[in-house]
């Protein structure tokens, strides 16, 4: 794999500056939010004020523990734009996430957020190991979805050549890699895993393409993924994280020559990790809840958003500001099987790490009888795993989640091609538990 690091003159001079700046760059900006969204959305001003704070009394950056948070239902409730503090004229882009339980989560952004996100995006893209005049595949869905159009802003900003081909038509993904030669590609961790099986259904090699970076986001994922993909396509893995609530993609970034954590765009996005079960903050580098405010938002600002995301934060290496440890799941996802707190990212490891498999899975819970059961459901990883073989490799990956999880799990494994597919995100679980 080549060297992609950036040159340092070319990065944000914010991206490197002390520690002190950044802090007072966040002081100055949080004021100036946590006002805006108490003037102008009834909401914070209705929560602010049943709380007993007011944005004056916010001196310093640790005063922000003392506001309420604000959480999904939140924003449903406020359906469709009262959580907006311009004039809807001044509204240039609506996003809205496709919510499972029904309603939509929307979310606006003026011309200078629109301007912003782009400026976080190309940072990301440039920290992936992009420059000026590169190629960018940009496979994440265009849409009311925030990952194709958040990473076409960047990828202007920083001035790629790029290509919305979006998800889906996964021939016409290899088609296109093949004849356009992109140096870049933008897409889920989970889709670059079905446009890697249409390679060898098209008898090509991904480690001849021209693919240098791959930039993964939108679902959790792990290095034991990242390695099976760069060893693939003998390219770069690094991810990339965000939130439509907070903006979308490029909210927090893995620089390609530390691959070692996600750096925050702290001067837009301000983080903290709190005790999912009391709020309280949680001690330096502990493991929690992300939550996060944002700095400069005109049209949607949020204040101390539960992401439910599960991570820590780190100090800064390749940039000064801070690092969030990879996200390996949200609480939303946590299967809590006889007791056992379980995530999908878990059941991922596992299965890399047993012979015989393909990368492709999903997670079936069912209640037969009073208990709980899982079954994964996973691929072999070629025709030829058949018979003694295949069972041998199903034995296993049970063997090896009762030893690294301690649960123990029905292994389903299927022919190629029999777990379904995504072009976005991933399912990875069906829970066909009787709803109490
Ligand atoms: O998924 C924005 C995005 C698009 C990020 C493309 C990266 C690339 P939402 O649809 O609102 O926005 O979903 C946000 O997805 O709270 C996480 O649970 C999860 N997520 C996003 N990025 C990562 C990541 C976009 N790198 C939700 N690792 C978030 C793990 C991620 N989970």
């Amino acid at each position: 794999m080549k060297d992609l690091t950036p040159p340092k003159n070319t990065l944000d001079p914010i991206e490197i500056a002390s520690r002190d700046e950044i802090a007072a760059l966040q002081l100055e900006r949080m004021k100036w939010s946590l006002r805006h969204a108490y003037d102008n959305v009834p909401f914070y001003k209705n929560s602010f004020d049943a709380a007993g704070v007011h944005p004056d009394d916010l001196q310093d950056l640790s005063d922000l523990a003392k506001f309420p948070f604000t959480v999904k239902t939140d924003l449903r409730d406020n359906y469709p734009f009262k959580m907006f503090a311009v004039p809807r004229e001044q509204v240039a882009r609506i996003h809205a996430s496709s919510g499972t339980t029904g309603q939509p989560t929307v979310v606006g952004y003026t011309k200078a957020d629109l301007a912003n996100w782009g400026t976080v995006v190309a940072r990301s893209l440039r920290a992936a190991g992009l420059q000026p005049g590169d190629m960018l595949h940009n496979a994440y869905g265009y849409g009311l979805f925030t990952g194709g159009l958040g990473i076409h802003l960047g990828a202007d900003e920083l001035g790629l050549s790029t290509y919305p081909i979006s998800g889906g038509m996964t021939p016409r993904q290899v088609r296109l890699i093949e004849d356009f030669k992109p140096k870049g590609i933008t897409v889920t961790p989970s889709y670059a895993l079905s446009i890697l099986d249409e390679f060898a259904v098209q008898g090509l090699d991904p480690r001849d393409s021209s693919l240098e970076v791959g930039i993964f986001g939108a679902e959790p994922w792990t290095n034991a993924m990242r390695r099976e993909i760069e060893q693939a396509f003998d390219m770069h893995a690094v991810d990339i994280y965000g939130l439509s609530e907070v903006m979308g993609p490029g909210v927090s970034m893995e620089c390609v020559e530390s691959k070692d954590g996600l750096h925050i765009w702290e001067d837009h996005f301000y983080p903290e990790i709190i005790n999912p079960e009391t709020g309280e903050p949680v001690a330096e580098g502990e493991r929690g809840e992300l939550v996060f405010t944002s700095l400069t938002k005109e049209a949607f600002p949020i204040i101390r958003y539960r992401t439910r995301d599960l991570t820590r934060l780190l100090p800064g290496t390749a940039r000064t500001m801070r690092r969030m440890e990879k996200v390996t799941g949200r609480s939303d996802d946590m299967i809590i099987l006889r007791g056992v707190n379980v995530f999908p990212t878990q059941i991922e490891e596992a299965l890399m790490a047993t012979e015989g498999l393909a990368p492709h899975f999903q997670i079936e819970l069912s209640r037969p009888d009073r208990m709980d059961q899982m079954r994964v459901l996973c691929e072999c990883a070629d025709a030829s795993v058949i018979g003694d073989v295949r069972e041998g490799a199903a034995k296993a990956l049970s063997a090896r989640i009762k030893q690294t999880v301690g649960i123990s799990v029905k292994v389903e494994v299927t022919d190629v091609g029999g777990v379904a597919r995504s072009e976005g995100k991933a399912v990875r679980i069906v829970d066909n538990r009787p709803k109490s």
